[in-house]
């Protein structure tokens, strides 16, 4: 018998994670596209412009400048000791349109540095092939992923970028939290309701597209890189019912499966039973083609990725609601909140671990755990972010209750080590780096980057290998 980790093992991964479109900025640099990112002036919460507007700020147009500025940051993580760093590729940068008959030459070439300086830092890239980036052209000309030929589209970009980086990255991931479709499909797929159109309707086939894109990119990827590990990534924050009422508790699960739905299709491959039951009562036809279900069927991932910030709870009848953390019902009174309503829960990542080992028996990755906060400087400039340090140390016990629990895990990334947009609401004072960058959320400051108490104190948590808390 497998003998369960009563520390964190060797090798595990240990870093953070970020998303082109929050950290990159030069939203139209080397040939780059126009993505969807660059029409949320206030975030994927928030109303997206199809066309830009001259009077409006967007920021993820410059965002922390991290397409200059790469060299000095990841010499920062490095610093930190971190043996993984996950950010995204824009695909607009490498398909400016989405449908160009060939690459972006400067687009596959800054990938090519930023990788290099990754791997000549001692850092295993982990890489995303779609963080809320889906190029415009292909929302306003196709209708986003309405339309199967967007599966041609990302399988071929998919490829395109498997070939360029297949000596350089051996970690990725399809679609970031994949499962926000159901939540946000605009960030998560490109896909703004029409007058007329069915929301529920809309949400199962376009995601039903996804998944058979999911599924040939797996396939390639298998063949073009067998040495490395491809995950799906879903938003798995949990959800408690509110009560122990019953009706609490089984409306409880069906809330959470319709999350877990998105994992049972890329992992076990297949719908699971009783997605029929949800199309049925939210009156939804998928259409599959002649073979979809074979394919989804002989293309699994490798390993589970996912996002955990926190967990909410669920009262009998209230609305489904959620935003980029996760489900959000009611408050849960024994727990804190932030200033943005997320409330701290580090044995739910305990239980989340352990719920989604029992039920997919693969490896999992946290690629996003982290604390958004108001940072203030003090007299010095300095920031003692103890509160981020309570919030990481606690969820990385939970993580080795976990390993000693039996769950295989592989690493650990968190969420923005240092400070950029945030994807719901497009503020730069959500924070969530070791780093601080100065930037407001009007665009003004110098991006000064500055190290936070944090920072030493992860550091040092790396150093460790996990194991001196
Ligand atoms: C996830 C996204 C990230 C991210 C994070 C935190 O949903 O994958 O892109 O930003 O949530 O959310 P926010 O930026 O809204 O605080």
């Amino acid at each position: 018998m497998r003998q369960n980790h009563h520390e964190f093992p060797e090798g595990f991964l240990w870093g953070g994670a970020i998303a082109a479109n929050q950290a990159e900025g030069a939203y139209l640099a080397d040939g780059k596209g126009l993505d969807i990112s660059n029409g949320f002036p206030h975030g994927i919460k928030h109303d997206y412009d199809r066309e830009l507007s001259p009077e409006k700020f967007y920021p993820t147009h410059e965002a922390i400048d991290f397409y200059h500025r790469y060299k000095e940051d990841l010499a920062m993580m490095a610093e930190m000791n971190f043996n993984v760093f996950r950010t995204s590729i824009n695909w607009s940068r490498i398909f400016p349109n989405g449908d160009d008959a060939e690459p972006n030459e400067a687009g596959l070439r800054y990938y090519d540095d930023l990788f290099d300086e990754m791997l000549k830092l001692g850092m295993q890239p982990l890489v995303t092939l779609s963080h809320y980036e889906t190029p415009v052209h292909l929302v306003k000309e196709y209708g986003s992923w309405r339309n199967r030929k967007l599966i041609d589209f990302f399988v071929n970009y998919a490829i395109t970028v498997f070939e360029r980086y297949k000596n350089k990255v051996k970690y990725w991931l399809t679609f970031n939290e994949i499962n926000n479709m159901r939540r946000m499909p605009g960030g998560a797929g490109g896909i703004f309701i029409e007058e007329g159109e069915d929301l529920q309707q809309l949400i199962y086939q376009t995601s039903h597209h996804m998944f058979v894109a999911n599924a040939l990119t797996v396939k390639a990827f298998h063949e073009i890189i067998p040495d490395g590990q491809i995950g799906a990534m879903l938003s798995l924050s949990n959800v408690y019912p509110h009560t122990c009422r019953p009706e609490d508790v089984f409306e409880t699960m069906e809330l959470r499966r319709r999350s877990l739905m998105f994992g049972d299709v890329m992992i076990r491959g297949a719908y699971p039973s009783y997605a029929n039951r949800i199309w049925e009562e939210e009156g939804a036809a998928v259409i599959f083609e002649e073979g979809d279900e074979a394919l989804i069927a002989a293309h699994t991932v490798d390993f589970l990725a996912f996002s955990y910030y926190r967990t909410s709870t669920h009262e009998y009848g209230q609305p489904f609601y959620g935003d980029t953390g996760g489900d959000q019902g009611t408050p849960n009174p024994y727990l804190e909140t932030t200033p943005w309503g997320w409330q701290i829960d580090p044995i739910g990542l305990r239980y989340t671990l352990n719920e989604l080992y029992d039920r997919y028996q693969i490896p999992l990755f946290v690629v996003e755990n982290g604390l958004g906060q108001i940072d203030e400087l003090d007299e010095n400039g300095f920031i003692n972010d103890t509160y981020r340090i309570d919030y990481v140390r606690e969820h990385v016990k939970s993580i080795k209750e976990a390993l000693r629990d039996g769950v295989e895990v592989m690493g650990y990334t968190y969420w923005g080590p240092i400070d950029i947009i945030s994807a719901g609401t497009g503020e730069m004072k959500k924070r969530y780096g070791f780093i601080y960058v100065d930037r407001d959320n009007d665009g003004n400051g110098t991006m000064e980057r500055r190290k936070k108490a944090s920072f030493d104190w992860y550091a040092n948590l790396i150093k460790h290998n996990g194991n001196n808390i």
